[in-house]
């Protein structure tokens, strides 16, 4: 059987009627994303979230002050002048590591260490609760979180770091988690000589002594 003209054209504009809804279908996500009119494109709404760059931080403790970025807020056990250097580092891998390095503390003793959530400030609360990958979600401002499930090395940034003679030190843990959007604020030492794992104190290492402010935050 022979198709006619008819046939052919009838054909043809299908096809060329698919094409143009297909070119319409593809362009205006892209179009509104252009325009920033709130549409996402099929690929960013799946793309995972870009890698949080490379954090690192040095200074020496100092009284708080308009906006230091390292401070002490107990000059006995955390003496002005100490030292305090972090990097965390991210992997392809899907894990960060983590390195500290303090000088002029305490000889001899160990300083319970963590990630927090906030840069520090002129108080020590300033500096927030403990960072988590996996936010707690019974946590409150008053009660922190103490949930060995959250509030756990794997799930937290827990430096602990025990000094030698001199008063320095060094410590590094490695997380199974990626910073992305969400990074920590600062890194805060306290009183307690390591920090806490059991039920309902999970976390908890006493006073805060001295906080080094992460970024420029
Ligand atoms: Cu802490």
């Amino acid at each position: 059987m022979q198709l006619s003209w008819s046939n052919y054209s009838l054909i043809a504009w299908r096809r060329f009627m698919a094409i143009v809804i297909g070119a319409v279908l593809i362009a205006t996500p892209l179009g509104c994303a252009y325009r920033g009119v709130g549409a996402v494109t099929p690929a960013a709404a799946y793309a995972s979230p870009k890698p949080a760059p490379l954090l690192f931080s040095s200074d020496t403790l100092t009284t708080p002050g308009p906006v230091p970025k390292a401070v002490t807020y107990n000059r006995d056990l955390a003496p002005i002048g100490a030292a305090m250097t972090v990097a965390i580092i991210p992997s392809s891998d899907g894990f960060t590591r983590a390195e500290l390095a303090v000088s002029g503390l305490l000889p001899d003793r160990g300083y319970a260490v963590h990630a927090h959530t906030k840069a520090c400030g002129a108080i020590a609360d300033a500096a927030g609760p403990h960072f988590q990958n996996r936010i707690d979600p019974a946590a409150t401002p008053r009660a922190p979180s103490s949930n060995p499930e959250y509030a756990n090395p794997r799930n937290e940034i827990w430096l602990d770091v025990r000094t030698d003679a001199t008063g320095a030190g060094t410590s590094d843990t490695t997380v199974p988690f990626v910073l992305t959007d969400r990074t920590p604020g600062s890194i805060v030492v306290h009183e307690a000589m390591q920090t806490a794992t059991d039920p309902g104190h999970a976390g908890k290492a006493g006073a805060r002594l001295a906080c080094l402010t992460l970024g420029g935050r």
